[in-house]
């Protein structure tokens, strides 16, 4: 590479810092939360995972894999928790390594709603839903990936305990030495079967117009903030993503700027189906966007380019990468090089040890 070359790419604003409620993030690519189905006995964390943290601690914000609020949030095989002591306790290991090598990283809250199966339910119950609708979809339980159990409808009052669920597990995640939070309000899972038409056809206050799909999400983050702060608070969200909707845009519109009201220090967004790039997909980012008042991080298969094509045209402000963080540690170091990426084995991404996990390489300095 020619040096005014990398001059150029080392001069891209992603590569600088930004300033994220009160915290400095050493650049604007996020590591996104990425399920690896790897937590020991109890659903804890192992010592592993504070090692494949810690080897990503070069991102400007770590997002951690989906922790479930409490077992009934469970949806797979071998996901982390965060409602035991066991479970702060190893989530302790992570921050304290990931920050020993000066990086940050929020805690992502997941409840799976009907995305689950009764043999990861307490009790073998069925799990629950805004509404009793199967989700044509399967989870991996037992080894092999199964269809979703039948699922039944939340009484009010249930309702009312999961919010205080989020809220506590929220607590335990700094306790547990987090920076922040992210809601999981993304990809079919509870947040977001109550936002949209085609998983909730409640007739109570949390079903029926945009204002009532939008509730539930909005009461977890004003729970999640009021436990931990606004500004260590974040939510993701994917519009046009999982369950069908018969008005996204008004719906996420809605979110956007009620969050936005409320000080939340980021909306994270899926801007299209899952694996890959989608720029067709019907929804207008650009409208979510301005609803919505403090930081966006993009998702959609960002490269370099696109990510910093988005950022120049002032579309977001940070960038989450998924795969790309599987197999390239530091990625961003490869990106800020233009070193090439390695390729990630599809075999080891969920479940099994070191393999496929904390074994592939950096590019030594
Ligand atoms: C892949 C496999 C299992 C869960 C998500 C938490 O899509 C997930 C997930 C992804 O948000």
């Amino acid at each position: 590479m020619k040096s005014d070359e990398r001059n150029a790419m080392t001069d891209n604003a992603i590569f600088e810092p930004y300033r994220l409620g009160k915290l400095t993030l050493a650049n604007r690519i996020v590591m996104a939360p990425l399920t690896r189905n790897r937590a020991g006995a109890g659903f804890v964390p192992g010592d592993i995972a504070a090692t494949y943290y810690a080897q990503r601690a070069t991102a400007g914000l770590i997002i951690s894999e989906g922790a479930q609020i409490s077992q009934e949030g469970q949806g797979y095989q071998d996901t982390p928790g965060i409602y035991t002591q066991t479970q702060i306790d190893g989530w302790r290991k992570v921050t304290d390594a990931v920050h020993a090598k000066g990086g940050h990283i929020f805690l992502q809250l997941w409840h799976v709603g009907r995305i689950s199966h009764v043999d990861l339910q307490p009790n073998a119950q069925a799990p629950v839903a805004p509404s009793a609708i199967k989700a044509e979809t399967k989870v991996f339980v037992n080894n092999v990936f199964v269809d979703v159990s039948e699922p039944r409808a939340l009484k009010l009052d249930e309702i009312q305990t999961i919010i205080a669920g989020f809220r506590r597990a929220a607590a335990k995640a700094i306790a547990a030495g987090f920076d922040g939070v992210e809601v999981h309000g993304a990809n079919g899972y509870l947040l977001e079967q109550f936002a949209k038409d085609g998983s909730n056809t409640r007739t109570d206050a949390y079903g029926g117009s945009v204002e009532h799909r939008a509730r539930m999400i909005l009461e977890v983050a004003a729970a999640v903030a009021a436990e931990v702060g606004a500004e260590r608070t974040g939510v993701r969200i994917s519009p046009v993503n999982s369950v069908t909707s018969s008005d996204p845009q008004a719906q996420f519109n809605y979110i956007a700027e009620k969050l936005g009201q409320m000080g939340i220090a980021y909306l994270h967004v899926v801007e299209a189906g899952r694996g890959g790039p989608n720029e067709s997909a019907a929804f207008d980012y650009a409208e979510l966007r301005a609803k919505f008042a403090n930081t966006y991080i993009a998702n959609n298969g960002y490269d370099l380019d696109r990510a910093t094509l988005r950022l120049t045209e002032g579309a977001a402000d940070l960038f989450s990468f998924g795969r790309p963080f599987i197999a390239n540690p530091d990625l961003v170091e490869r990106l800020k090089t233009a070193a090439p990426l390695a390729e990630v084995n599809p075999a080891t991404i969920y479940g099994g040890g070191a393999e496929g996990y904390t074994d592939y390489p950096s590019i030594a300095a």
